[in-house]
């Protein structure tokens, strides 16, 4: 059984996650809080020395970073295959992941869903300067992504990819923005994707308990 160390909350766990649902993969959430006060428990940075979730232990087997945590899921198990075979679809998925963690995740995450929902459900003032400057890389990552979005029910295509898991939870907390929605809208390939994503019982198993 593997065992995922990490928080529902955290995009980046979710997409582990999703990755093991659709694969038909057990797994065990393990509970980790890197926002606890006084940051992650120390034992965490034995098994992610950067402090971050998700890490995973499967099989005597330690592992961190989300795109090797997606790899190994997909080639250690048995159960749908979630990378393409072909040379030219396998290179747009990685090509997909790397968009996500170099540009995606620090602008629609942080710099435009905490500032606008996270940090105002709690009270303080969302950094406008922050989301204006963000804006114009978001609209970059969008356009992108929906250039690179394939006719079908999945970004690649007809198959179901890691490019998928990795890519639902970040838009869906973006899409939760005005700003968000308001590109997402206009991105109409993008936008049937997610709607239809949202719905997979993947997606609806890892809801987070506390709503996002
Ligand atoms: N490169 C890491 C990034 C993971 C990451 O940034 N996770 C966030 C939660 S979504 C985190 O742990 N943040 C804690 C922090 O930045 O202090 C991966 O691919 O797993």
């Amino acid at each position: 059984m593997i065992e995922l160390f990490g928080a529902d909350y955290s995009v980046y766990v979710r997409s582990a996650r999703l990755a093991m649902e659709e694969k038909g993969v057990p797994y065990i959430l393990i509970p980790v809080d890197v926002f606890a006060t006084g940051g992650p428990p120390e034992e965490h940075f034995k098994r992610q020395p950067f402090g971050k979730i998700p890490a995973l232990k499967h099989d005597g087997f330690s592992l961190y970073e989300t795109a090797a945590i997606l790899r190994y899921v997909d080639e250690a198990f048995d159960g749908p295959l979630l990378q393409p075979k072909d040379p030219k679809s396998r290179a747009r998925m990685t090509q997909i992941l790397s968009i996500l963690d170099t540009y995606a995740y620090r602008t629609l995450v942080w710099d435009i869903f905490v500032e606008r929902v996270a940090k105002t459900r709690e009270g303080a003032e969302a950094d406008e300067v922050k989301i204006a400057s963000a804006l114009g890389p978001a609209r970059t990552i969008i356009c992108v992504l929906e250039d690179l979005t394939e006719q079908g029910a999945f970004l690649l295509g007809e198959q179901l990819t890691l490019a998928d898991c990795h890519a639902a939870p970040m838009l869906n907390l973006f899409q939760k923005t005005p700003e968000g929605a308001e590109l997402m809208e206009s991105s109409p390939k993008l936008l049937n994707w997610l709607q239809a994503f949202k719905v997979r019982k993947s997606f609806q198993t890892t809801e987070p308990n506390q709503k996002n």
